[in-house]
Formats: structure tokens, sequence, C-alpha cells
């Protein structure tokens, strides 16, 4: 039968199920081969250009035609059912190094015509099989997301509206020209690649024709990022709204190198995986030179694990690989694609996902221009350093999203968002969250999307001006891969009681859903938190308005989040802190309880619940809940005993301090207090026997009340940064008595051992780790502490390198009990047979005799409950 494109397409979805399909191998390789000179690339019609043009691989589609086909031929024949066109840089932005820019759309169709015509040559010998051409789109040679002046790390040399244009006739040349997938490849910026598929996507819908879209990230390094800071994560969840045929990595690594990436990408992303690496990678001279059978082998084993789809080569790669690896994928089964957890997944420079053991989320707000003076005034003054410090420290503060907002009327809002965004990308400490693009303005929020490369979050959309313009900026939104922020706002105005709220979310709901396709895990409503204890009686119901709307949307618009502005709530109660601090928090506690996940908080104005004095409490209860008609009257009268007083209560009045050393630790912990942490602390230690013995009874009971708070919705995350602080502090303060102990208990210096420490890849945590290397150092073994958030791969290469006698792994959070299974399976896969110690709150006995020994039969899995236990375990083994 004669294929034609949609019945070639429509075979395409069949093909992957049955079986591992073979992209083809390097063009340039064999290019190169070939040795080509200048005339040769110039061929008759470029014969008097006014430069040289060797090198330009792109343009022999036009002046050596019967090269490029000829290529495409020799790898469809070693068994390549796709094979990619010669256009890599086919895009005016590339091509501007020959002056040759006005060849571009001619360039995509003519590499589109030739690996058409040569498929065609090979259907029709063997019509079994289609043979598909995959429309290559490249990087280009700049980049949306670095600056290319190291003095200026705010400049670009190329802006996302540039380069969608040069990709979008790119795409109308590659479709023209006859391709039937669109492949954009070899990402190192993820933000060029997200401009070139909205330009794909853009083409498609003007043009009708729909193809199969596959994309190619480079992880550049073993830093396991892309160029532009990503990792393997982040960067799927920046491009996973386009829905792609097939996802994957090239380039840059050899096999061997890729498989952990090629694995993680595995295990999230629910499409099909294409990997074609370089044959190993290259020598001193430049030159790729992994034989076929080597990179076979290798490629095999990824095919035999299930990890991959579609499978083929990039630099270096010939057709002999191709048919090596064809045979090697043959005796395997194409992954299974897994059904992925439906989470709201927003990246930064890493991923960001909210799970159910994340209650809430913590926005920072002092970027804002409207909310923060301090703020406004470095922007409107220009100095974007220190407002970057700002955001610096909102992160290390526990924001986990930061907003950014620039709509003041005397500011070039629209300038001052894209320079802001473009140093925070430059700023890993900053960049490694998602932003928040925050605006009244349309426009400056389009503006801001332009400047992300990873997914982030629209704040705001609404009905306010009808249906017309909700509906374009969502769909906008979602072309652009961000969640979106919905504001209870319609054509009558912003809504006040649980009713309209509630009618407006879901009316924005089902718009949203049926008529523009968003998920609805990406759709966060703001019910609008008003002001209460005003004064004015319709106000009074407002708290409760929220909470009851909270609770509707949570329990009937499924998938949906809830956010809020929190410190809106208590606008009367301005210069009174302390009452503010505690109607935050209660208020908080409230809505928190019913679903509201997210919201706009300043981490300084907060109280810890529990804390919160009983009259105080009650008295902001009676306002937030509407309990009692006089609720307002009676808050202001206890308000004046606050009057004056700064916040954060606690820290003035001292009666804590009167409290046993093990309740003044717990205080000091629960409420991130600092100030008397070491007298605190010796004075426990003199009380115990050991100092390690402090660690684990006052110290460890703090903690783990913190915990408890925090799981209760009773502390925010700002506030268990703070306490973390102070563990360290009173830790730090006990390492130089545990050192002493150990030198007097006269223990020789000879090293028991070494063991390697690490919290695995996704946990932050690292308290325990570090007291259980500090422990272990005291007892005479090694210790390599790796820190925090560390791949398997890193884990395992590390402990090959130093030839550690034991690995020891910490995790707090419900992932990394994955994680570890995983880093056991890999230490079995590489051949280690080391004892493997699991730690950490939520490790268990159980978990690890069940879940972790299981994948690590060479070895043995111990679980340790504390670090005093860990100094027996490591020593027996
Ligand atoms: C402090 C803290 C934080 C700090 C961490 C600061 C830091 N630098 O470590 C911050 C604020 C950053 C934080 C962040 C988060 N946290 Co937290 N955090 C805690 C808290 C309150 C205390 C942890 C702690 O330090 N304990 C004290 C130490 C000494 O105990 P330990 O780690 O268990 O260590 C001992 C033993 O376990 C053992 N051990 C530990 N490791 C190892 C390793 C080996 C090899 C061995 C032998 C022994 C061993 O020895 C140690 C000493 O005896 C816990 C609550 C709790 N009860 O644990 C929550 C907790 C762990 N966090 C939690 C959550 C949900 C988070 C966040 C996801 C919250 C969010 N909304 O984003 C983020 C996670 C970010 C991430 N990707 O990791 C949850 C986890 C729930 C779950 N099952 O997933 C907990 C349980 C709180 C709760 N009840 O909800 N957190």
């Amino acid at each position: 039968m004669g294929w034609k494109r949609d019945t070639r397409t429509a075979e395409l979805d069949r093909l992957t199920a049955t079986r591992i399909l073979m992209l083809d191998g390097a063009m340039g390789t064999m290019i190169q081969r070939l040795k080509l000179d200048e005339a040769a690339y110039r061929g008759d019609r470029f014969a008097n250009y006014h430069m040289d043009i060797e090198g330009n691989n792109d343009i022999l589609s036009i002046t050596q035609p019967d090269i490029i086909r000829d290529i495409h031929i020799a790898y469809l024949e070693s068994g390549s059912d796709i094979v990619g066109t010669n256009t890599f840089s086919s895009t005016t932005i590339a091509q501007a190094d020959y002056d040759m820019e006005h060849l571009a759309y001619e360039l995509n169709v003519e590499g589109a015509r030739l690996a058409r015509e040569a498929c065609d040559i090979v259907e029709a010998i063997d019509a079994s099989r289609p043979r598909y051409v995959a429309g290559a789109i490249g990087p280009t040679n700049r980049t949306c997301s670095i600056s290319p002046d190291v003095n200026d790390p705010g400049m670009r040399n190329v802006t996302f509206d540039e380069l969608r244009e040069a990709y979008a006739e790119a795409t109308k040349g590659l479709i023209d020209g006859g391709a039937d997938i669109i492949l954009v490849e070899t990402i190192f910026d993820t933000l060029n690649a997200k401009a070139a598929v909205h330009a794909v996507q853009d083409v498609f819908e003007e043009t009708g024709i729909t193809l199969p879209l596959m994309i190619s990230g480079t992880i550049t390094d073993k830093s396991g990022r892309t160029l532009s800071g990503q990792t393997t994560e982040a960067f799927w969840n920046s491009l996973r709204h386009t829905k792609p045929f097939a996802v994957g990595l090239n380039c840059a690594l050899g096999a061997e190198e890729m498989r952990p990436y090629v694995a993680e990408f595995s295990r999230i992303a629910d499409t099909n995986i294409c990997i074609y690496p370089n044959a190993g990678l290259p020598n001193e001279f430049g030159e790729y030179d992994q034989m076929a059978d080597e990179m076979a082998e290798i490629v095999g084993g990824f095919a035999a694990d299930g990890l991959i789809n579609i499978l083929g080569g990039c630099c270096g790669t010939t057709p002999d690989h191709i048919r090596a690896m064809a045979s090697a994928a043959e005796q395997n089964s194409p992954r299974l694609i897994p059904q992925i957890a439906r989470h709201m997944r927003l990246s930064g420079l890493e991923p960001f996902t909210k799970t159910d053991d994340i209650p809430f989320i913590n926005v920072g707000e002092r970027t804002n221009v409207t909310g923060s003076a301090k703020f406004r005034k470095l922007i409107t003054e220009g100095d974007f350093d220190t407002a970057l410090d700002i955001a610096r420290q909102q992160v290390e503060n526990g924001a986990q999203i930061i907003d950014v907002n620039m709509d003041e009327g005397m500011l070039d809002s629209e300038g001052a968002m894209v320079r802001f965004l473009n140093l925070a990308a430059t700023e890993p400490d900053i960049a490694k969250v998602p932003m928040m693009i925050d605006s009244s303005k349309w426009e400056i929020i389009e503006a801001g999307l332009k400047c992300v490369q990873g997914k982030p979050v629209v704040n705001s959309i609404s009905l306010k001006e009808g249906e017309q313009p909700f509906l374009e900026q969502a769909r906008a939104c979602l072309r652009y891969g961000a969640a979106v922020i919905v504001m209870a706002f319609d054509e009558d105005g912003q809504a006040d009681t649980a009713a309209r709220k509630f009618e407006i979310c879901a009316r924005s709901y089902k718009i949203l859903t049926e008529r523009v396709g968003f998920p609805p895990e990406d759709i966060i409503f703001d019910p609008n938190i008003f002001a209460v204890a005003t004064g004015i009686e319709e106000h009074d119901n407002y708290a409760v308005d929220f909470i009851e709307a909270t609770k509707r949307i949570r329990e009937e618009l499924p998938g949906a989040h809830v956010s809020g502005g929190v410190s809106n709530i208590s606008f009367s109660f301005r210069g009174n802190e302390p009452v503010r601090e505690a109607m935050h928090s209660a208020f908080l506690y409230h809505a928190i309880g019913v679903g509201m996940d997210m919201g706009i908080v300043n981490a300084g104005q907060l109280a810890i619940y529990e804390d919160i004095e009983p009259k105080l409490k009650e008295g902001v209860e009676d306002v937030l809940l509407n309990r009692r008609a006089d609720g307002t009257d009676r808050l202001l009268g206890i308000a004046e005993q606050y009057r004056g007083q700064k916040g954060a209560q606690q820290e003035i009045d001292l009666s804590w301090r009167e409290g046993d050393v093990g309740a003044r630790l717990m205080h000091a912990l629960v409420n991130g207090l600092g100030d008397f942490i070491e007298e605190d602390t010796e004075e426990a230690r003199q009380s115990f026997d050991r100092p390690l013995h402090v660690i684990e009874g006052p110290l460890m009971d703090g903690m783990n009340r913190v915990g408890d708070l925090f799981g209760a919705g009773k502390m925010f995350l700002p506030q268990v940064v703070k306490s973390a602080r102070v563990m360290k502090r009173a830790v730090a303060y006990l390492e130089p008595f545990m050192e002493e102990e150990k030198a007097a208990s006269g223990a020789t210096s000879l090293s028991k051992g070494k063991v390697l420490m690490a919290t695995v890849k996704g946990d932050v945590h690292d308290i325990g780790k570090n007291i259980v290397g500090v422990v272990l150092q005291c007892n005479n073994f090694d210790v390599i502490d790796m820190g925090v958030m560390v791949p398997a791969n890193d884990i395992i290469d590390k402990a090959v390198e130093e030839q550690v006698d034991i690995i020891g792994l910490s995790g707090l959070i419900t992932p990394s009990l994955d994680e570890m299974c995983h880093v056991a399976a890999e230490m079995e896969r590489r051949g280690l047979d080391i004892p493997l110690l699991i730690g950490g709150a939520t490790t268990s006995k159980v978990h690890t005799a069940v879940k972790i020994n299981p994948n690590y039969a060479q070895g043995q899995t111990v679980y340790v409950t504390d670090a005093s236990r860990a100094v027996g375990v490591a020593s027996n083994l």
C-alpha cells in the first residue's frame, strides 16, 4: 500500500506500541566524512557568493541534494524508521552567520523534500511499513535565558518573539516540504524550546495541519542540567503542556553518561521516550570513537530495562551504529507509558510538584512594588541588584514561589518586569523556584511569560471584562505553559459573598476545562480575601465567605487550588503588628483546614497559632468566624493592649524563660528564637551524660513538635525554616563537646572505615544527616558528606571513586522513600556490595525491609533509627 502523510501519522501510534522505533544517526558526521570543500558547498548556485560558506551543512540540501538524499537512504537501509531533516540550522537566526537568512524557508522545504524522497524510494522497495520524515528544528546559536555579556546578566541577544518568528517560518517550510513529524531538538535552553513549540503550535493552528511533535533536550554534562540550568524534571515540567508524541534527550553525552537522565525521563514522562546519544564522549581531537557494538550494548541495556520507545544516534554515529542498535532494540519491547499522578507541576531550575504532602504553598510577596515599599523604592531607583537580594532572602526563608509585581504608575512596568525576570534567571538561588508573574495588565503578564524558562504561575486572569478576553488569555497561558490564578471577578464586579465567589469560580472552571482544555490541577482560584473588622457591618462575614467558598471550590471543582493574599484580612489593624500576626495565623489555620493550599504571605507577619494568647485568639476568631455581633468592638478593645508593640510578641515577652530547660529549648525551637539557644543548650548538656543525648532528647522533641504543628497547619514553612536554623545552632554548639568526648575516651585515631553520607535527590532535610556524620566522625569513621538533593548516580560514582565502606542515605519526605529504592537498585546494577544504611524521619524498618532491601541483593541494607545507634551498626558492619 502507498503511504500518505495522514495514513503514516495514523500508523505511528500503532507502531510505537508494538516495538522500539529507530531514528537515524548523525548527519554532520556523515557529511564530514566526505571532506567537501568550499566549491562543493557553493555548488553552481552560490559559485560567486560573497563569503565562505564551507561548514554550512544545511545549504547542501540545495547545492548537493544527492549527497543528503543518499545519507538518508543509508540510514533507512540500516534500519531507521524515522530520518531527521538536514535543517538543524535552517532558521533566519542561525543562517545569519552566512548572510543566508533569506534562504531559511527554502532550506526547510528542500530539507524535508529530500528526506521524503529518500523515504519514498525505500518505501517503494519495501512498503510493509511507513518511513517517517522528522522535520528538525535546532536550538539556533543564541539563547533566550543566558546573557552573552558577563557584565550585564540581564542582557539577551535574542528575544522570545524573534525566536518564535524564525521558528514559525522554519516549521512552515518543513510542513510544505513534506515532514511527517516536527522534532525540536538539542535543546540547551528551555526558553528557546518554548518559543519553538509555541511557533509550531501557531503554525499547526494556521495551516490546519497538526503533526506529531517530538522534543529532545540536551543535558550538557554530568551536572545533570541543561546549559540554562534546569534539571531533567524541571525541563519536562516546562514543556509537558505541549503534549508531545515523544520527549527525550540527545547530544552532549554518550549513552553511558545519559543513562541516569533517561531513567529519570522514563519515570516522569507520560509519553514516548526518545533518545539519541552521541557515540561516547569526544576524544582529545574532538572525535567520537565509540564503536557500534559498544554503543548498541549500552542502549540495549536501556531497552531491556524498559526505558525507551524511540532510539537513534547523535554526533559520531553512523549507519553501522544504527544497524547495531536496531538489532539490540529489536530483542526488547518498547517502554510502557506510565500513568502519572495529576498534580500541579511547576518549575524553575528545579521542579516543584504540589503533592498532598505539601498542604500549603508559601508564595513570597516581597518582590511586589504594590506590597513592599522597600522593593518599590529599589525598583524605581533602578537598584535591581539589591531588589534581587529581596527575592533571594525570600527563597532562603521558605518561599516556594516568588510573586513578581511591577504595577506602579510611575514605572515602565513592562520593562521592569522583563529586566527583573531576566536578572533573576541568572541567579540560581532565586531561579531554582517557579515564578509567579503578577500584574493587572495582560501585556505585562505576557512580557513576563516570554522571559521564564520554567513553568510559572500567572497572577491573574478573570471574567472581569467578559468571556472573550478571558478565553483568549487562558488560551495564551496554556500555550505558554503556565498555571493560572483566576480571580473571583466577573462582569458585575468582585465577588464578596460565598455564593458569588463560588458561582464565578465554577463558571470560570467550566470555561477553562471544557472550552480551553485547561488542566484542572493548573487552575488556582483566588476567591478574594477582604478586610474584616472595618466597622462596616457588611464586611463582618468576609472571612467566613472566603472560607465557605474555599470549601465548596475544593469539594466541587476537582483538581483546582485556592489561594489568596492573606495580609488583606487584617487591614483594619495596620500598625498593630501582634494583632495582625494573630489574625493571619488564625485565618490561615481555618482556611487551610478547608482546603486553601496556597497563599501570598509575609512570612515575617505570622504568629504560631498554638502560641497566640488565648484572649487574643478568642477575639480574633470571633471576628474571623463572625461569631458575635460585637466581635469587632471587643477585638478593638483587646488590640489596645498590643498597640505600639513590635510584632513577634514572643520575642519581647520573656516569661518563657521561667520554664525548665527542656521547655525553654522547646519554645526556642518552635518559635525560631536563637537568642538564648547556646546558653540553654549548655545547661541541658550539663544535665545529660553525653552531648548526643541532648540532641536526641530535648532537641529532637522540639523538632518533632515543630513537625507536628507544621503537619497540622499550625506552623508554616518559613517558621519551620527558622526552627531549623535554631536547631543547627544548638547542634553546632554541641559539636566540640562531642569531639572532646572522643579525645577523652582515649580512642586511637585509627580509622574504622569510610562512610559516605547523603540526603537523597529531591530532599533538602540535612539536620539529621549532619548529626549522624558528626557522631560517626567522633567515633573514628571517615565521613564524606555529599550534602542534600544528591542524585543516585553521583552517590555511586563518589562511593566507587573514594572506595567507601558504607553508604548512608537520609530522607525525610515521602518521595525520598522511592528515591532510596532507586539508589539501591542502581547500586545493584552497578555491582556494588557494600552495606547501605537508611535513616531519617519517614524511613522505617518495614519500608527498608520490604521495599528497599529487595532491590539490593548483593549487599546489606540496614535501617537505623537514630544517630547513636548509627555507630554501633556501622561498627558491626
Ligand atoms: C526542619 C524541617 C524542615 C526544614 C529542613 C531544614 C534542613 N536544613 O534540614 C525545611 C523548612 C527546609 C523543611 C522543608 C520541607 N519539609 Co520538612 N520538616 C522539618 C522537621 C520539622 C524537622 C526535621 C529535623 O530536622 N528533625 C531533627 C533531626 C535530627 O531528625 P532526623 O532528620 O529524623 O534525624 C535523626 C534520625 O532520623 C537519624 N537519621 C537521619 N538521617 C539519617 C541517615 C542515616 C544514614 C542514619 C544512619 C540515620 C539518620 O539520625 C538523626 C538523629 O538521631 C520535620 C518534622 C519531623 N518530625 O521530622 C519536617 C518534615 C520532615 N517536613 C515535611 C515536609 C512536608 C516538608 C516540605 C515538603 C514542606 C513544603 N511545604 O514544601 C519541605 C520539603 C522540601 C524538600 N524538597 O525536601 C514533612 C514530611 C512529610 C512526608 N512524609 O513527606 C515533615 C515530617 C513535617 C510534617 N509533619 O509535615 N522541613
